[in-house]
């Protein structure tokens, strides 16, 4: 693994924005994949931030400091990973369900799906049901994708479906994700699960193959 990589999170961690810049642009000229600076260097350093933020270590203001330092990163890496001219493997909607405002899993999620050649309409955070059924009628994706990242916002994903279902949208596909999300709670509702950003994209490649 580049020392490059452990540095990058370090200053993730730190929440040094202007640090995190520069270290990817020199990743990148090194030659290092971007996938490779998402995987390996930026989402290391975010959980890290998680399990410290969790352990008491780390408190909210630094987690949103090292969440806009990871952004960072991530602007100057998404026009590199979406200019791949991939042939596009299908249409997704993603948000994070409505009452939730947590979009930084939703936000790699979409990324690393971008990508993996998919053209993603990303709807944002605290998206309601109704909002879903609207652009999926429009838009006509080929999976839904939704994100919640408190145990109390769940319920969103329920409603989501149950709205398409009522909507007549009942066959489309949706894949849910999120810490509090499991692959019980993902069949219960008639939904696919994925617990990670990269597992996401081997699903939406099976369920689009489909
Ligand atoms: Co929030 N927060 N937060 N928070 N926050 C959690 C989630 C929490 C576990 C922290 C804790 O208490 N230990 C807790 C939820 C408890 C629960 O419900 N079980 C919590 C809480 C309580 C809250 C508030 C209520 C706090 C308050 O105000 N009292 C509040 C709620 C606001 C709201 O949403 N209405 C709140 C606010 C915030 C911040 C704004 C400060 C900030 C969000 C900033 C942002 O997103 N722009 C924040 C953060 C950063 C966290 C933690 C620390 C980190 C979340 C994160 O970004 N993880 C989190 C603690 C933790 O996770 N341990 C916590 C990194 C990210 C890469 O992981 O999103 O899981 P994750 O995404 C992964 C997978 O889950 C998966 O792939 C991603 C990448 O591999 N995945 C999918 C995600 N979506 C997917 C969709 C898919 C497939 C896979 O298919 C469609």
């Amino acid at each position: 693994m580049p020392a490059i990589l452990e540095q990058i999170s370090e200053a993730l961690i730190d929440g040094m924005s202007k640090k995190v810049q520069g270290l990817v642009n020199k990743a990148v000229e090194e030659g290092i994949d971007p996938k490779s600076i998402i995987n390996d260097s930026l989402l290391v350093g975010m959980s890290e931030v998680a399990d410290l933020f969790q352990e008491g270590e780390m408190f909210v203001p630094e987690v949103l400091v090292a969440a806009k330092a990871m952004n960072k990163g991530m602007e100057i890496l998404k026009p590199m990973i979406t200019e791949d001219d991939l042939e596009k493997a299908g249409k997704v909607i993603m948000c994070t369900v409505k009452g939730d405002l947590h979009d930084i899993g939703k936000k790699l999620v979409t990324m690393m799906l971008e990508g993996a050649g998919y053209e993603v309409k990303d709807l944002g955070v605290d998206v309601t049901p109704e909002k879903i059924v609207e652009v999926s009628k429009d838009y006509k994706p080929d999976i839904v994708g939704m994100s919640a990242m408190l145990t109390t916002t769940m319920v969103s994903m329920r409603d989501s479906v149950s709205a398409l279902e009522e909507a007549g949208l009942g066959d489309t596909v949706v894949m849910v994700g999120g810490a509090p999300v499991s692959e019980k709670f993902a069949n219960e509702i008639g939904a696919h699960y994925a617990g990670d950003a990269s597992t996401a994209v081997k699903l939406a490649n099976k369920l689009v193959s489909k």
